[in-house]
């Protein structure tokens, strides 16, 4: 195998590593879950369940079967699917009919019954796209407040893996207990943030520590023994030092020993001139 070949096999492989590390961090938790709508779209063949089939195709389609749910209520039309149980709700995924993106105009989604979204543009939503709904529960509603047909391909719901939190899940829960499982939103852990750790998600430095991992002490002549968690200079010195760190002791010959912080010159001018 020549050496370009085998720089090829392995960046696929890195790359492929990679690819499934971003697929682990987020699960989408309404695929092939039950799903119910208004009656279906007369002359059509459009079952709920086709919007959580796995299947992001948005190709209605001619023929029946069709490729997409599709409902068309009395006084309002909806579509729902139950999640099984409750989740910290935070990206969906949507995939309408890749002509006619009017059904969607105006649509809403509530969680549990309470509203989480509502598309308020004058404009029609795109054929892919996402929308934020920041809530916890288990019956996810999509509805639109007429009796148009209303259709979606595919919903995909996202929460993080346990262990994960944030927007893209790319942030690891940090608690004080090893095995639980963090806010998946906020990162917030129910037993506090382990030793030298601090802020909502245990994601910051105590005023004492330092460094990527927050295992490296401030100096002990900080003022307070706290520093800049990034570099660890100190914000200020005890009396007696100066200098970044306040490792460098002010001369004997100063008042009371004490001098200032950034260049080490005694403070006693002052001090002398009334002698
Ligand atoms: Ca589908």
């Amino acid at each position: 195998m020549s050496a370009v070949r085998s720089f090829d096999v392995w960046f696929y492989i890195v790359v492929g590593y990679c690819f499934l590390q971003v697929v682990q961090l987020q699960e989408n938790v309404a695929l092939n879950k039950a799903t119910t709508q208004s009656p279906e779209c007369p002359g059509y063949e459009g079952a709920s369940h086709l919007a959580v089939d796995g299947n992001i195709t948005t190709e209605f389609g001619q023929s029946k079967p069709h490729a997409c749910a599709c409902a068309k209520g009395i006084s309002s039309t909806f579509w729902s699917v139950d999640l099984g149980k409750p989740y910290r709700l935070h990206n969906i995924r949507i995939f309408q009919r890749n002509s006619n993106h009017f059904t969607l105009n105006g649509f809403s989604v509530s969680v549990d019954a309470s509203p989480c979204y509502q598309w308020t543009n004058s404009w029609s939503p795109p054929t892919v796209f996402n929308i934020t709904c920041d809530k916890t529960g288990q019956i996810v509603k999509f509805s639109v407040p007429r009796t148009d047909y209303f259709v979606l391909c595919e919903v995909q719901i996202f929460v993080c893996a346990d262990y994960y939190y944030g927007d893209v899940c790319d942030k690891t829960c940090n608690c004080r207990v090893q095995n639980e499982v963090c806010d998946k939103r906020t990162g917030a852990c129910t037993s506090g943030c382990p030793p030298k750790w601090m802020g909502t998600a245990c994601d910051t430095c105590d005023d004492r520590y330092w460094g990527t991992s927050c295992t490296r002490p401030c100096s002990t002549t900080c003022k307070e023994a706290s520093c800049d968690r990034v570099n660890g200079n100190c914000q200020s010195c005890d009396d007696r030092y100066w200098g970044t760190s306040c490792s460098r002791p002010c001369s004997t010959t100063c008042k009371e020993t004490s001098c200032d912080r950034v260049n080490g010159n005694c403070q006693c001018t002052y001090w002398v001139l009334f002698q």
